[in-house]
């Protein structure tokens, strides 16, 4: 199995990115993000939970987003890998993923950690907001809340892999194909390694 992390702040590119890798590699896409609005679009219990914080710019509680990783790799028993979007965002997380993967006699690969600007992700998101309906891109201080978020609960899962020097560092400005390339060749020279 080849499991590698998508890394980094609210609008750095990792749905985007994310797209385009699962096809080219033929992994699974799991977006902590996407299952969420699936579960509001569903109107379930948890999906109502999980809005009360997106709206404000907050991280779901950990607890439900671990049980609901753990039933989405229930359903991906004959996966020949994951590509993880948006999860793990805390060092809690970090951990449950390590025991679900331990427990299937797995690791992850590599962590690609997106790096790009703060007044960059905010025009993204921005723009973003524009056309998507999502509720959390249209408001500038709930997004500016998402960074203060990542910058205060998400940064430090990326010390989490570096100590076992998983982390490469990526440039995530400029256009999607380039930043696609440089994606790319972490991966296939961390796919050598493995192999
Ligand atoms: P997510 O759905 O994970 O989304 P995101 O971080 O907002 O954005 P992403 O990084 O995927 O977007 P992209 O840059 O591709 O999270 C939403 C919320 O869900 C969180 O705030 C949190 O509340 C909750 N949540 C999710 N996972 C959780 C977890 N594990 N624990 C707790 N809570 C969790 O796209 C942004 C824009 O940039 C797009 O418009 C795109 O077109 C554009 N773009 C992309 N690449 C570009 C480029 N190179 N140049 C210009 N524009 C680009």
């Amino acid at each position: 199995m080849f499991n590698l992390i998508l890394f980094g702040p609210p609008g750095s590119g990792k749905g985007t990115q994310s797209e385009k890798l699962i096809e080219k590699y033929g992994l699974i896409h799991l977006s902590t993000g996407n299952l969420l609005r699936e579960e509001i679009a569903n109107k379930t219990a948890l999906g109502l939970e999980a809005k009360s914080f997106m709206d404000k710019g907050q991280l779901v509680p950990d607890e439900v987003v671990i049980g609901m990783v753990g039933s989405f790799f229930d359903k991906h028993k004959d996966a020949k890998g994951f590509l993880f979007d948006g999860f793990p965002r805390t060092n809690a997380q970090a951990e449950a993923l390590d025991k679900l993967l331990t427990f299937k006699n797995t690791s992850i690969a590599v962590v690609l950690a997106l790096q790009v600007s703060e007044e960059e992700l905010v025009k993204r998101l921005l723009g973003r907001g524009l056309t998507s309906g999502r509720s959390d891109d249209t408001n500038e201080t709930v997004i500016r809340a998402r960074i203060v978020e990542y910058n205060v609960k998400t940064a430090a899962v990326a010390d989490y892999y570096k100590q076992f020097d998983k982390v490469e560092d990526i440039a995530g400005e400029g256009s999607v194909d380039d930043i696609l390339a440089s994606l790319c060749q972490s991966i296939d020279a961390r796919m050598s390694k493995v192999a």
